[in-house]
């Protein structure tokens, strides 16, 4: 990848730059958590995006993107938004870091990646943290910290493609690091490593390979629907509330809402679950938690659809330890905790019925967890 984007840097731009790169994430457990307050357990992976990136002393961006095969150029205020979408990420990163009072000058870059695209790991993300790790370190000696960054992306989601996420895969894409899991408490930014090389398992995605775009944007409305519930119970976020706060308002709320807000509740605390059961190596137990929030995902937050639900039934019927869909949802991938013996069957399985079924094989990515942006030697 970086042979091929330095190949093209040179010849657009007759000249080379510095390199960047900021990863794709996983989510072993705490979904649709992130913008209640709640927690999440996310890691870096060995998927990326890469840049190449070099200053050009004017006031103008030149960026090429090798995958979509599209050059854009597009200017620094506000109103130089570029109308291709893939664009306004990288605009939207350098319009943030300039309203926070960070500096941001034209730039000549190259980009790629590897991430797969719609299945959930956070492609987006990974492209506004290799961005604004890089603009940080290149207009800004570093002065911006890392949690900044983060929020830098989640921005640039909000305001400049109109998806309104919580902060998960910024931070993970940030502050992902080799072998080492999650557990950030959205509340308070509070986070902890968990070193995750569980002995005698993979971790292994199986990617749908579908996507299904709904109408109205489906995630910002679950993000109403959460809303909703926590100004009804009086409360900052759902992490404020509890079961049985729920349950005093059933009927007074509607059927969709109380069903949105018992999914996150119940999400809060299996995270927890999860954390200690990691501690104590009993991967039995992460293993049920995954299956319950499949389970509360496809009927209570309903962000799951018939191809992610049959995977996830293969993955009970061949006995895997846990199986969930992973990440927004509306296609996508399931995150599968596999044991070492089973691996094989599982996957043979999963392909022949899902293919037979749908008529085309689910893709299999096995996941290495990796550090997140940083600057490539
Ligand atoms: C998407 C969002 F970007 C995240 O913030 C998070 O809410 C996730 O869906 C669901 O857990 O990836």
């Amino acid at each position: 990848m970086k042979e091929n984007i330095n190949k093209e840097f040179v010849a657009r731009f007759n000249s080379e730059g510095v390199f960047y790169a900021s990863s794709g994430r996983i989510n072993l457990i705490g979904e649709h958590t992130d913008y209640n307050g709640g927690f999440v357990f996310p890691g870096a992976i060995d998927k990326c995006i890469m840049a190449e990136i070099k200053p050009n002393g004017s006031d103008k961006v030149r960026v090429y993107s090798i995958d979509i095969d599209s050059y854009v150029e597009f200017g620094l205020k506000e109103e130089d938004a570029p109308t291709a979408q893939w664009a306004r990420y990288i605009f939207g990163v350098c319009r943030e870091i300039i309203k926070r009072g960070g500096k941001v000058g034209g730039f000549d870059t190259v980009f790629a990646g590897n991430v797969p695209l719609g299945a959930g790991l956070s492609s987006s993300a990974a492209l506004e943290s290799c961005f604004a790790f890089a603009l940080n370190d290149l207009f800004n000696d570093n002065k911006i910290d890392k949690f900044e960054l983060a929020k830098i992306g989640q921005s640039t989601e909000h305001n400049y493609c109109g998806v309104n996420c919580g902060i998960m895969d910024q931070f993970a894409s940030i502050f992902g690091k080799k072998n080492c899991l999650m557990r950030l408490d959205c509340r308070s930014m509070e986070f902890k490593y968990f070193p995750f090389e569980p002995k005698g398992y993979k971790l292994v995605l199986v990617d749908s390979v579908v996507k299904h775009e709904l109408v109205d944007s489906p995630y910002n409305k679950r993000r109403e629907s959460c809303e909703r519930v926590s100004k009804f119970l009086g409360v900052e976020t759902l992490r404020d509330a509890n079961m049985d706060m729920l349950m005093s308002v059933k009927g007074k709320i509607s059927d969709e809402d109380f069903k949105r807000a018992k999914f996150v509740i119940g999400e809060k605390q299996r995270v927890l679950d999860v954390s200690f059961a990691l501690q104590d190596n009993d991967y039995a137990t992460v293993g049920v938690k995954m299956y319950e929030t499949h389970d509360g995902l496809s009927k209570d937050y309903e962000v799951s659809c018939v191809e992610l639900d049959y995977l996830n039934d293969i993955a009970k019927e061949c006995g895997v330890t846990g199986s969930r869909i992973m990440g927004g949802g509306f296609g996508g991938c399931t995150i599968n905790l596999v044991k070492d013996e089973l691996y094989d069957k599982f996957i043979t399985t999963a392909k022949e019925k899902f293919a037979s079924k749908y008529g085309h094989e689910p893709k299999v990515y096995e996941v290495v967890i990796s550090d997140g942006a940083h600057k490539c030697e």
